[in-house]
């Protein structure tokens, strides 16, 4: 499914808008980096996941695994955006017996391809998956840069180095927030790229919200078939809604009526 960058962007704009309403309506969640992730979902599964639309189980599809999973809102709005889930259902976002909970649930959804929620599994279930499929398939996982205080994706990290998962490709959301402070603050994370390097992984670093330089870096990770690569992307939390925008308090809110409607007009 090959489109225009502008095309992808506009995906990216109706998506943020969906993530608003579908975490007002729950009445909660988590807007700050589900907004800032809305470029690197759209592209995804515009540009660069190979996955058949027919059938979420084909056997020959990439794997995306989202490890951050209280970002899921704007996978749902992803799913929704490229008519693999019923645009309607966005609004059951977290209510009880829907398929779309605030955390994915891969039993629920046959589009999402592990649970997650509790932070630091992903990278490794990804890694297992990356070492037992063809080498032609691709596994994605997108981790927060919080979510890297948690020792297991280091572990995950080692293994997929030593064996040498060309076809892992980890997505770091580089936001620079946590749950309640800055990532500095809270637990210094840099030199980030030397630490990957020094993990064994080729590190791709770019601006997260440019769709361009996005489809750049995974298409150099997927060239690169002797080492993991990680894509260092720097997105803004909270983008595209002004009074959200790196501001950590917006990592687990709901936005109230006045809220909404103001996101909404700068969303339009
Ligand atoms: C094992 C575990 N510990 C704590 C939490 C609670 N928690 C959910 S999101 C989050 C912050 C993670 O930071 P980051 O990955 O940067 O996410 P962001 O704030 O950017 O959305 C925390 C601590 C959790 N989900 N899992
Ligand atoms: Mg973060």
């Amino acid at each position: 499914m090959s489109q225009t960058i502008l095309q992808i962007e506009q995906h990216a704009r109706r998506m943020r808008r969906e993530v608003i309403r579908m975490i007002a309506l729950a009445g909660s969640g988590h807007p700050a980096s589900s907004l800032g992730l809305c470029d690197v979902f759209a592209t995804l599964y515009f540009e660069v996941l190979r996955y058949n639309p027919r059938r979420a189980d084909d056997p020959e599809r990439d794997i995306l695994v989202l490890s951050a999973g209280h970002a899921v809102p704007a996978q749902y709005a992803a799913l929704a955006e490229a008519g693999l889930i019923p645009e309607a259902e966005l609004a059951t976002l977290r209510q009880f017996g829907s398929r779309l909970q605030g955390h994915p649930e891969r039993e629920k959804l046959a589009w999402l391809e592990t649970t997650s929620g509790p932070l630091g599994s992903g990278l490794s279930e990804a890694a297992g998956m990356a070492w037992a499929i063809d080498k032609k398939r691709f596994v994605y996982c997108i981790m927060g840069d919080g979510e890297l205080d948690e020792g297991n994706i280091w572990e995950g990290a080692m293994f997929a180095s030593k064996y040498s998962l060309g076809n892992l490709i980890g997505i770091v959301d580089r936001n620079g927030i946590q749950l309640d402070g800055d990532t500095e603050n809270i637990m210094p994370l840099e030199d980030l790229r030397a630490k990957w390097e020094a993990f064994g992984w080729q590190v791709l670093e770019i601006d997260g919200n440019n769709v361009q330089s996005f489809i750049e870096a995974c298409a150099a990770a997927r060239a690169e078939t002797e080492r993991p690569s990680l894509i260092l992307a720097h997105t803004v939390p909270g983008k595209g809604v002004s009074f959200m925008e790196n501001d950590y308090r917006w990592h687990g809110q709901a936005p109230d009526e006045a809220q909404v409607r103001k996101a909404l007009e700068g969303l339009k």
